[in-house]
This record gives C-alpha cells, sequence and structure tokens, in this order.
C-alpha cells in the first residue's frame, strides 16, 4: 500500500456478513449508452464492484434481479421507473440512488440528469460499499450546492510547484501532448468520485508561455483526458500576456488593440479546447502585472477579459488576493478597500475569488470581511489544500475544522444566520454562478500529497464543496473507511486523531490568534523575531507586535479599526477586548501580558500553557497512532509514525522558540511545572531550516 489509490481502493470486502448482502444484492450491470463519460462510469463500476466483491459482475441488456442500471433521466426505462420529482432534485449534476422493484425484478438505478451526474452516482454507489453501508433499500438523491468545485494548481511550467511539499509537478509538459501519463486519468477519476469539476493547471504567478500554441495544444491533450470525466480545464492568466507573447506594446485593459489581441487569443483557445471553463487572474498583487499598471480599475481588468471569452461560455475568475508596497495601512483591509468600490461593477461572467481569511491561509484566521461585503458580486471561496503555513507535508493536520469554521462563520450581512456559506452557495445573494475553489497539494510523489493523510484534505474539500453542510467527523470518517479499514475502533482511533490535529497545530504554533510567525519567505518553523524582510508586513513582529506592555494586532477603533469592515453584529463577535472569541483575541486586541484569560490565567500563563498543550498533544497522536499497529497496512503505518516524529520534535521547536521569543517582552517566568526549554533564545534563533522546496525560482 503505497497510498497510489487513494480512496478509490476496491479491495475484497473484509466483512462476511456485509460481503454476503452486497454479493445478494448485486449480480450485473446495464448501462443505458456508451458515451464517453458512461464508459468512465461503467469502467470504474466494475472495476470497483468486481475488487470489492470479488466477484464476476456481468454486462446485461436484460434487466434481472439484483441489476444496476446506470443512465440519464432521458432513458425510456429509467424515466418510467423512477419519479420525476427525484430528479428535479437532481438538478444539473446531481444523483439518484433508488432500490426499485420492476417487473418483479428487484434492481438498483444509479441515474442523473446529465451522464456527469450518473458518474457522480457511480462514485457515491462504490462509496456506499466501501463504507459498509446497507445497501437493501436505497433511496439517494444527491445535488452540489456548489457549481464550480475547483482545484488551483500552484505549478510552474518547469515542474516546479510554488508552496508545493509532494514532488513536482503532475503535468509534463515536455511529454505531452503525445504521452499521457496514466496519472493523468487517475486524478481526473479522483476528482470526478468527490464531484470536483474545474481545474486551473497553473501557477497564478503566470507564465505567459501557457497561452501560446505550443502549450495550449499539450493542454487540449489534458482537456480531453479529463473531459469524460466532467472536469473543465481554466488557466492562470498573465495580464501582460499582450506585451510578452503577442508584441503589443502595452497590456492596458481600455486600448482597443488589447482587448483585441485577448478576443482573438480566446477564440484560439477555443478552438483547441471547445469546453475551456475561462481564466483565473492574480492582477497587481505581489509584483504581479495588473489593469492598474496602467491606471486602470479591477474591474477594467477582468470585465476585458470576460468580453473576450463570453461569446464561448467562458468565465474570468479574479483574485482578491491583493495588498500593494505602496499602501501602508493594515494589510488586513487591503483587499477590501480595493474590491468593495467595485461591487456590481463586474461583468456577469467574473467571479471574485477570495482568500478564507484576510491575510494568507493562517492556521486559523476569521473569515475574510469580504464575504457579505459584496452582495452583487460572486464570490468564491478560496482555500489552501497544500499547507504552506502548517507544516508543509510533515505535519498532520487535517483541515476540515478549519473549512467550516470559516463556512459557518456568520456575516450578519442579512441579519443572524447569514453565515459565509450562504454567500459562497449563492442562497442568501442570489447568484447563478457560484465557487469554492482550493489550492492543491498534488504533486509526483507516489502517494500524491506527500502525507497519507495529506489526502483527506483534498478528499475534504471536494466533498464540502458538494455539500457544505456535512460535517468535518463525517467526512473524515467516509475517507478512514475507503483509504485505510473499516475496523470500527480503528477508525474512531484515526478519527479522533484527525479532529483533533487543527487545534493542536493552531496551539503549538499561533494560539490565541497569533498569525504570520512563521519563517520569513518559506514559512516553515518558528521565527517570531524576524523583522528584516524588505516589506513590513512579510516581517512577523508586524504581526504579534509584542511589547512591555502586551501583545496583538489592535485592529479594534482604537487601531488599525480593521474591525469595521465587518458588518456591526459581526464585528461584535470581536470588538470587546472580554467577550472575544479567545481563538481570535490577539487578531484584534493587544491585550496585557497579565489581563485574567477566561481560565483564570494570565495572558502570558495561558500563552504558554497553550503552546505546551500543543506540543504535549503531538506525543498524544503518537500514542494513539501507535496503536494502530496490525490494524492497518505496516506501509503506511510506518511513514505516518515517521512523521509524527517529525512534527513532535517541531512542535517542541515551535514552543520552546516562541516561548522565549515572548518571555523577552513578558519579562515573566515560565508557570510551575512548565519544562525549561533544551537550548536558549539564540540557539532556536540561529536555526537555519537546511532547504525550504515550495517557493518558485528558489530552485
Ligand atoms: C501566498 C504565497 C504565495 C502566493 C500567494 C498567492 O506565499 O506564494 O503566490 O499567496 O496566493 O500564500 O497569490
Amino acid at each position: 500500500e503505497n497510498g497510489y489509490e487513494l480512496w478509490l481502493r476496491y479491495y475484497k470486502i473484509d466483512d462476511a456478513a456485509i460481503l454476503q448482502q452486497y454479493r445478494n444484492n448485486i449480480s450485473s450491470i446495464q448501462f443505458t449508452s456508451s458515451t464517453p463519460t458512461l464508459l468512465a462510469a461503467k469502467e470504474e463500476l466494475l472495476n470497483g464492484l468486481q475488487g470489492l466483491l470479488d466477484k464476476k459482475i456481468t454486462e446485461q441488456n436484460l434487466i434481472t434481479n439484483g441489476c444496476i442500471l446506470v443512465g440519464t433521466s432521458s432513458d425510456p426505462v429509467i424515466h418510467s421507473i423512477i419519479s420525476s420529482n427525484f430528479f428535479s432534485k437532481a438538478g444539473k449534476e446531481g444523483y439518484v440512488i433508488q432500490t426499485v422493484t420492476t417487473n418483479q425484478k428487484k434492481v438498483i438505478v444509479i441515474a442523473g440528469n446529465t451522464e456527469v451526474g450518473a458518474l457522480y452516482g457511480c462514485f457515491a454507489f462504490l462509496r456506499l460499499l466501501q463504507t459498509h453501508q446497507n445497501i437493501q433499500n436505497l433511496s439517494i438523491v444527491s445535488a452540489p450546492r456548489i457549481q464550480l468545485r475547483m482545484l488551483d494548481h500552484w505549478d510552474n511550467v518547469n515542474r516546479t510547484i510554488e508552496r508545493g511539499y509532494a514532488g513536482m509537478s503532475i503535468w509534463n509538459w515536455h511529454k505531452l501532448p503525445d504521452y499521457i501519463d496514466k496519472r493523468y486519468k487517475d486524478y481526473a477519476r479522483a476528482n470526478a468520485s468527490i464531484g470536483i469539476n474545474a481545474v486551473a493547471l497553473n501557477n497564478v504567478n503566470a507564465n505567459a508561455i501557457m497561452l501560446t500554441k505550443d502549450y495550449l495544444i499539450k493542454v487540449a491533450a489534458l482537456a480531453e483526458v479529463f473531459r469524460p470525466y466532467g472536469i473543465k480545464v481554466y488557466l492562470s492568466a498573465k495580464f501582460s500576456a499582450p506585451v510578452e507573447i503577442g508584441g503589443l506594446k502595452t497590456a492596458d485593459p481600455l486600448d482597443a488593440q488589447v482587448q483585441n489581441w485577448w478576443k482573438q487569443k480566446a477564440d484560439e483557445i477555443y478552438t483547441y479546447i471547445p469546453n475551456f471553463g475561462g481564466f483565473l487572474v492574480k492582477a497587481n498583487s505581489e509584483e504581479q502585472p495588473g489593469p492598474q499598471t496602467y491606471n486602470r480599475t479591477h474591474a477594467d481588468g477582468a470585465n476585458m477579459l470576460a468580453d473576450a471569452l463570453a461569446p464561448h461560455g467562458g468565465i474570468v475568475i479574479w483574485r482578491a488576493f491583493v495588498y500593494s508596497n505602496e499602501n501602508t495601512d493594515d494589510r488586513f483591509k487591503q483587499a477590501y478597500n480595493e474590491f468593495k468600490p467595485f461591487d456590481g461593477k463586474f461583468r456577469n461572467n467574473v467571479l471574485i475569488q477570495v482568500k478564507n481569511g484576510p491575510i494568507d491561509f493562517q492556521p486559523r484566521e476569521p473569515f475574510h470581511p469580504l464575504f457579505g461585503a459584496m452582495p452583487h458580486t460572486p464570490l468564491v471561496m478560496e482555500f489552501q489544500l497544500t499547507q504552506e503555513y502548517l507544516g508543509f507535508s510533515t505535519h498532520l493536520v487535517y483541515l476540515a475544522p478549519l473549512f467550516k469554521e470559516c463556512l459557518d462563520a456568520d456575516t450578519y450581512e442579512q441579519g443572524k444566520n447569514s453565515t459565509v456559506s450562504k454567500v459562497i452557495d449563492g442562497s442568501s445573494e442570489d447568484h447563478k454562478l457560484t465557487g469554492m475553489a482550493a489550492v492543491a497539494n498534488i504533486g509526483s510523489d507516489i502517494d500524491w500529497t506527500g502525507h497519507p493523510f495529506a489526502q483527506a484534505n483534498w478528499y475534504a474539500f471536494g466533498r464540502l464543496a458538494w455539500d457544505h453542510e456535512l460535517s468535518a467527523a463525517q467526512i473524515a470518517d467516509e475517507w478512514i473507511r475507503q483509504t485505510f479499514t473499516n475496523i470500527q475502533h480503528a477508525v474512531d482511533t484515526i478519527k479522533n486523531i484527525m479532529l483533533a490535529s487543527r487545534e493542536i497545530t493552531v496551539d503549538y504554533m499561533t494560539p490565541l490568534g497569533l498569525h504570520h510567525i512563521m519563517g520569513y519567505s518559506h514559512h516553515y518553523g518558528p521565527a517570531p523575531w524576524y523583522n528584516a524582510a524588505q516589506r513590513a508586513d512579510w516581517n512577523p513582529v508586524y504581526y504579534h507586535k509584542a511589547d512591555s506592555l502586551g501583545i496583538g494586532f489592535d485592529r479594534t477603533a482604537t487601531g488599525s479599526n480593521a474591525l469595521a469592515q465587518y458588518a456591526p453584529e459581526a464585528r461584535k463577535q470581536f470588538q470587546d477586548l472580554h467577550t472575544c472569541d479567545e481563538k481570535y483575541l490577539l487578531w484584534f486586541h493587544h491585550v496585557e501580558w497579565n489581563y485574567k484569560m477566561h481560565s483564570g490565567r494570565s495572558l502570558w500563563d495561558e500563552l504558554c500553557y497553550k503552546y505546551y498543550a500543543g506540543a504535549d498533544s503531538v506525543k498524544w497522536m503518537q500514542q494513539q497512532w501507535n496503536s494502530l499497529k496490525g490494524f492497518i497496512d505496516d506501509e503506511r503505518f510506518e511513514q505516518v509514525q515517521m512523521l509524527l516524529t517529525i512534527q513532535q520534535k517541531e512542535a517542541v521547536w515551535w514552543r520552546n522558540a516562541c516561548v522565549l521569543y515572548f518571555q523577552t517582552f513578558s519579562r515573566m517566568p515560565l508557570p510551575k511545572g512548565f519544562e525549561q526549554p533544551a537550548k536558549n533564545l539564540e540557539y532556536y534563533e540561529s536555526l537555519q531550516f537546511p532547504y525550504a522546496p515550495g517557493i518558485s525560482g528558489n530552485q
């Protein structure tokens, strides 16, 4: 077991009673047609069933007992045995799985209004078997709550990956388009199995070369592999491409030649890739060119691209991750300040993609104040699967609780219960286009993600993009059963580790609302003392603001007043030092070292308590994991064991470095009974992380 199969493992069911039930209920399959998508579904279903049931499944044209009938609602037989009510609930991409008796034959129907819906249904059915559900009387209808369920790869043309920790890019540009790596199809299968239907192939710090004919042909070859699986390809577009590859003197979006260049480029792209999705754009952020380079606005830039794509049904996903060099205002506030004024000014094929939090994918962030602040513009959620700030692919951190915390947060846009998820799924603002994206954590490593548990984050993202009402625990449960085992005790143990892991990481890295105190640039390991970056807001000291009085960033009215960007009721959750959830305390308040926390401890003691509890809890994770020996395969057991050893050492490194550093401000002793760090602060400051992968250009 090397992890290559991800959660699509179809080994013989090891529970005799369940196996018997499945064998009794399933004997053959029948597909209503053989289009590419239904052929892909058939291949998956046959492989899956034959593996899981360890029995030959035949293909038939007759409806017999134990037949699985797969197709779309337009098929007359399916139409006649499944109520149209179910199909209206399934919508465009959803599926219906029903046990029906027709002509005295008991059959299972898996169907959608579209073929992709039927494909999703087959994956969902296999999931039922992999997780040992009772299938004797099925009545399931499921439809995605969000339309665009997207992975953003930050992959470079030279196959390095910005912030990638699982090897090189899986896109082999050199061998494409003629050589189609088996991985491309397995990647598509994995995505389709959880409903992901869009991928942006290249880094948002884009290379214009991707838009040249040579590369478009390669992109087209990937798009072909993905098409049967319902996945559309998008490209990150470099705003200055008209200059770089088009020979123009400007990329000014109001220049007629530039507009024309993009129109022609869009036309050309669609000749190669008829189902091309559109462009993802990072503009005027971190040195990237954009409309502001020509004194134009984000709306001018996005709308120009949108006009070029519109005739083909393409869309523009314009990122709101902007903060400028010149602007010295709290970085927290900059995206809101730049985008809010343009609410309602974008074409209807433009979506604005907003990171979950206002700074940058921290272990914990409050929700981004743009959610709920742009009612006339569809906003796409951007999460990050690759663990840039969460220990790369060495730390076990299950991210579903982080995603849920953001999705469940209340923006109070239209009164109580105006959650971020309702903004994203379009229900509160009535948007037609909706989307959720995540920065991929996928690379050429044999297990795809570099850490066996990082696969769970890819999985959880897809499941939540399909249905954000699922809980982190439900998703973990499914994933563990598919990926490791169905033995209840082992499932529970693994689930406990996963569900606790994010909070444990917050505790040993950035407790109580600390943020961005990682190593400069590579973001690995602690460096709260760092203060030498060329921009103030790249320095940890900018974020924690520790001094002799206290610690934390005052974002109330006495400070940067970033809180004013939230709706009044949402603001209330954070603005009073005494009632602010302590998880977010230092995000919004500069708090005295002696301040009495809810626990009764001083802030200083509480900070120490959290750091020590975090590091100790990694030991607990190790003990829990060690108890699983023999319950899962040795290969993955040992891998995770080694990775947890690294995580444990590094949690102690984080704890010691941060506690010693902050102590130089608090000048208070460690609480009684706490083990003194093994080395002094100078030692931790001198530690250089030997090699940090992941930033383009440093390879
Ligand atoms: C930050 C990364 C940087 C990305 C940037 C982005 O450090 O490498 O280019 O986000 O999202 O998290 O554009």
